[in-house]
């Protein structure tokens, strides 16, 4: 008999940058690992989430694909432009100062779209950004160092499966939407 538990997939969506963006976010956190210390996340786990969904039974995965499939939602561009450190998680991370309308709709849309599935999120729990480290000595990270903005075209929006490794998490794209292109920009 298969047991259900164990085959549960945690997922979640989330923005998953290009390569010229990727490339900056490995190189800043290489600068914060040299002043904080704690765990860089590997260049290619490097994302944002947008919805943490949690552990789920493989028959919820169509009903999340469906949920994201409804969002019309534009294509839009991303400025990362701030450095911070969370002193309750020890997350040094990187994330916009004002976070641009469209990703909280997009953010929006797909919370409604979970909601009318029947798998709503908690509310309120959507803050934009992107962890570099984890385990930072946090006040070694003070005064942290100015990030030159990156411009982060933001094109599909994708689920991902997160296994989890000794060696750290491995994250694997289930499915990606394209936001559209031309409106809204
Ligand atoms: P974090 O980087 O701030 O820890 C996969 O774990 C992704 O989902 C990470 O980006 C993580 O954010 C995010 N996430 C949000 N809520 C989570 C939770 N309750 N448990 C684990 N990860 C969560």
């Amino acid at each position: 008999m298969p047991d259900p538990d164990r085959e549960r997939r945690r997922v979640f969506f989330a923005l998953w940058p290009d390569e010229p963006t990727l490339e900056r976010l490995d190189q800043i956190g290489k600068q914060l690992h040299a002043l904080g210390g704690g765990r860089r996340m590997r260049r290619e786990t490097l994302h944002m989430t947008l919805a943490f969904i949690g552990e789920v039974p493989p028959a919820r995965i169509k009903i999340l694909r469906q949920a994201a499939g409804r969002v019309a939602a534009p294509a839009f561009s991303l400025r990362l432009d701030r450095l911070d450190c969370w002193r309750h998680n020890r997350i040094a991370w990187a994330g916009c100062s004002d976070p641009p309308l469209q990703l909280l709709t997009l953010v929006g849309q797909l919370y409604e779209r979970l909601e009318a599935a029947g798998l709503p999120l908690e509310t309120g729990d959507f803050a934009a950004h992107m962890t570099l480290l984890r385990n930072v000595h946090y006040a070694r990270c003070e005064p942290l160092p100015e990030l030159e903005p990156i411009d982060w075209p933001v094109a599909e929006f994708v689920l991902v499966e997160s296994r989890l490794t000794p060696e750290g998490p491995h994250y694997g794209v289930i499915d990606r939407w394209p936001l559209a292109q031309g409106v809204g920009t």
